[in-house]
């Protein structure tokens, strides 16, 4: 008892210091940002105590490091995420209402670091915390974007963007490493001197390194996430300066950071092609030049490399590291191709996230020769070993004027995973057939998973401590504890405080959309929650459609016995995907005329959520009912959101497409809301020319959602703004939506039926937490630990 009031006070000392001496402010005139930096540094220095001690012990222990090169890692606010994880909830609050500051304000105050499009760098962020929750020495690397993905809010429910500013602000997190500027080529020309080949770069770049540190569960371990911003090698031109031309004077700095300014999204067209493959091989020449640093400084045999290092590709945006590291084993420190091919294959592996032809990176070939020359040919000289070693392939790394960069991964690296076990399957029918047959030790599978620091003791705090109240707290590090909860499920009392707690959080999401938006949502209501990047195959058109022919329905009966529900869509779409912002545009025109309906609105409201990032993410997934995974079997890899709902009490209704497969597995089929075609199916009914038709023909309520966005029901001021989703949807219909709109109707009136009966439900949500311990992080970490790296934890 009196440690713990010792502690305090330390703490309450260390929060006034920062804020006097840090801040430079005194405790009366103080605003809520003084007191968030003060905070965050109070915070870093415990946080840091933990990770001078972590680098340490992986110099000593000499053990193998990963390397994690990923284009995003998308890791939302950090304050919080610090408190938490050092368990100084209550030592955090106490300290600040001392000074009659309420901590919640204080939180709030942090803008969410958006270093990422979706799932993939939201994964790579999960996986950050589980690295460090094991104990296993690792660095993430990548781009410190100084404005991120972009901002979005709506006009006359149009998506419109702007720049994220979340570095404008100082921010508390990270280091500068000035002492850490890696000179990264691009262009010029390849030589031939004395027998070696060298490449002479016709401009170049400086890349300056971020640290920040990433701490794991109760403070055991702390890794580094290293970012590289760009920078100018000569940044003021003195000369050009006296001779009047300003501007011309600091060119060379603007256009060196550019290259560190924006994140493209994906899925985006052929704007800044040219920037974005600057931008792969600056963070990837960058990592490679300071993992070789690290490895040189305490071995001198390369060879050991595979032994000490393993680097893990997230997906194909830092392919070009494989190239650069054989370029360097070769060029410079002259090994012979063969060696530095096998050293490189040895240490790279390689992570596939999507099927998706279109998102699978390709680069002209004469941009790639002008941006990388030496490259090209090294990439032409790996795929020749590879033809050599397996004459019979038809595929290669390079054809029809592409680089491959799918195909290079694949070649270049020792394990190559999927992130579901449906994708796995997946690829090796489909897009790495015949290398799968040429290697097929080669794939593995790694469901992904989330971590439940984050997505559940944090962003749920009141589940968090019912949880614990009844089982204890392993389970915050040993997610499958979660299954001890089932007894107590069937006690009704303990069932009453889950679905409290479910209550109580849909409670606060009412306020908050109230308060930001304006808009009063009935709690009463069942959540039904749609949240993810827009994308066609995701299927939020199909989401409306059904949403649209639920109210012509409920307009039809008012007077039935109406499951009342709330809508609820959140995503941005990328810049220059339409058809995806139309739809953003439908939803909010849907809403505007749904929610002034006085005849359905106590039982139907619709909503689209501004600017959806992690910090949105973690208000909406504790207030879910119902978690909508509907997307077109085969088409998503995995899904992590769904994972996110499920573990915090919210069935799915979705697709046997993606991780749901497994969720379905674990939570039991009656806890899951199935419908759909399965992938093969898919394939089938994709060659019938007419399979949209057909679907219309056979479902008047589809047809009729249809023919109220043909005649403008939801854009009276613009009766023709919609006719082209519905011919998208009649004509052609890609994904499916048509096909499969019967089914999803069907089983939505399911979940209207299984949501009457409120002690049902109940147990349903709370099987849904039991029986979600699998989709932990850690334990897809500890996978590619056993799996692919041969990484051992230093935690004793
Ligand atoms: C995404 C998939 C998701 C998957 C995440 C993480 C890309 C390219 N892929 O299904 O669409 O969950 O990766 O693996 O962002």
């Amino acid at each position: 008892m009196a440690r713990s009031v010792q502690t305090s006070s330390n703490f309450r000392d260390a929060l006034l210091r920062h804020l006097t001496y840090t801040m430079g402010k005194d405790p009366e005139h103080a605003q809520p940002f003084d007191w968030r930096m003060a905070l965050s540094h109070a915070i870093r220095d415990r946080i840091v105590d933990t990770w001078v001690a972590s680098t340490r012990k992986t110099y000593e222990q000499d053990g193998k490091r990963v390397y994690y090169l990923s284009m995003e890692f998308l890791i939302g606010r950090l304050l919080e995420d610090g408190i938490f994880n050092l368990e100084m909830v209550d030592e955090a609050k106490e300290a600040l209402e001392s000074f009659g500051m309420d901590m919640r304000t204080i939180l709030d105050d942090e803008p969410d670091a958006a270093l990422g499009n979706g799932g993939l760098g939201r994964l790579a962020a999960c996986f950050l915390d589980s690295l460090s929750t094991i104990g296993c020495p690792a660095y993430g690397y990548g781009i410190r974007y100084e404005n991120g993905l972009f901002k979005q809010s709506f006009v006359d429910g149009c998506q419109v963007e702007s720049p994220e500013t979340w570095l404008q602000e100082p921010h508390p997190w990270e280091f500068e490493r000035p002492e850490v500027r890696i000179n990264i080529g691009f262009g010029g020309d390849v030589h031939f001197e004395n027998g070696k080949t060298v490449w002479r770069p016709a401009e170049m770049i400086q890349a300056e390194a971020f640290d920040t540190p990433i701490v794991g569960w109760q403070g055991r371990w702390a890794n580094t996430l290293r970012l590289w911003a760009g920078r100018a090698v000569d940044p003021f031109d003195l000369d050009l300066f006296n001779s009047g031309d300003f501007a011309a004077a600091s060119e060379h700095e603007a256009l060196a950071r550019t290259i560190s300014r924006v994140l493209y999204p994906e899925d985006s067209n052929e704007a800044g092609k040219e920037l974005r493959l600057k931008q792969e091989y600056f963070f990837s020449a960058a990592s490679i030049r300071d993992i070789l640093r690290r490895f040189d400084s305490h071995h001198n045999d390369l060879k050991l490399l595979p032994e000490k290092i393993a680097i893990q590709l997230n997906d194909t945006h830092p392919a070009i590291a494989g190239p650069e590291l054989l370029r360097i084993l070769h060029d410079e420190r002259g090994l012979s191709f063969e060696e530095s091919l096998h050293i490189t294959h040895h240490c790279m592996n390689y992570t596939n996230h999507t099927l998706l032809p279109e998102a699978l990176e390709r680069w002209d070939e004469r941009l790639f020769g002008r941006l990388l020359p030496r490259h090209l040919d090294i990439i032409n000289r790996i795929d020749d070993a590879h033809y050599k070693a397996n004459p019979h392939r038809s595929l290669s790394a390079r054809s029809d004027g592409q680089v491959k960069m799918g195909e290079l991964s694949f070649i270049m690296a020792n394990r190559v995973n999927g992130v579901s076990a449906l994708h796995t399957d997946l690829m090796k029918q489909t897009v790495f057939k015949e290398l799968n047959a040429l290697h097929p030790d080669r794939i593995v599978n790694e469901t992904n998973g989330v971590t439940p620091r984050r997505w559940l003791h944090s962003c749920n705090p009141a589940l968090s401590g019912l949880i614990t109240e009844t089982i204890g707290e392993d389970w915050i590090a040993d997610l499958e504890q979660l299954e001890k909860l089932e007894p107590s499920i069937e006690d009704q009392g303990w069932l009453d405080r889950f679905m409290d707690v479910k209550n109580a959080n849909k409670a606060a999401l009412c306020d908050y959309v109230a308060g930001v938006h304006g808009v009063n949502l009935n709690p009463e209501a069942m959540f039904d929650i749609q949240i993810k990047r827009m994308h066609e195959y995701k299927r939020q058109h199909l989401n409306i459609l059904e949403t649209i022919a639920h109210w012509q329905e409920i307009r039809d009966n008012p007077n039935a016995d109406w499951v009342p529900r709330v809508k609820i869509f959140a995503g941005k779409a990328a810049q220059g995907y339409h058809f995806a912002k139309d739809i953003i545009r439908l939803i909010n025109d849907v809403a505007k005329l749904v929610n002034a309906d006085a005849a359905t609105r106590d039982v139907l409201q619709v909503i689209f959520l501004p600017n959806y990032n992690v910090t949105l993410a973690e208000r909406l997934v504790p207030a879910a009912d119902l978690s909508e995974q509907i997307s077109t079997a085969g088409k998503e890899a995995s899904g992590t959101g769904n994972m996110k709902f499920a573990l915090n009490g919210a069935p799915t209704i979705g697709t046997l497409d993606g991780a749901n497969v497994e969720i379905r597995e674990h939570v039991g089929k009656e806890n899951f809301f199935l419908f759909g075609m399965l992938a093969d199916e898919v394939m089938q009914r994709r060659m019938m020319h007419d399979h949209a038709q057909q679907a219309i023909n056979a479902d008047p309520r589809l047809g009729r959602a249809l023919e109220a966005l043909r005649d403008g029901t939801f854009s009276p001021e613009d009766p023709g703004r919609y006719t082209h989703i519905a011919d998208n949807l009649t004509w052609s219909d890609y994904f499916l939506v048509c096909s499969d709109f019967t089914d999803y109707w069907r089983a939505q009136r399911e979940v209207d039926k299984a949501y009457q009966d409120r002690k049902a439900w109940a147990k349903m949500a709370a099987l849904n937490t039991a029986r979600s311990g699998w989709f932990s992080s850690d334990r897809t970490i500890h996978g590619y630990m056993c799996d692919i790296w041969g990484a051992k934890s230093l935690i004793p």
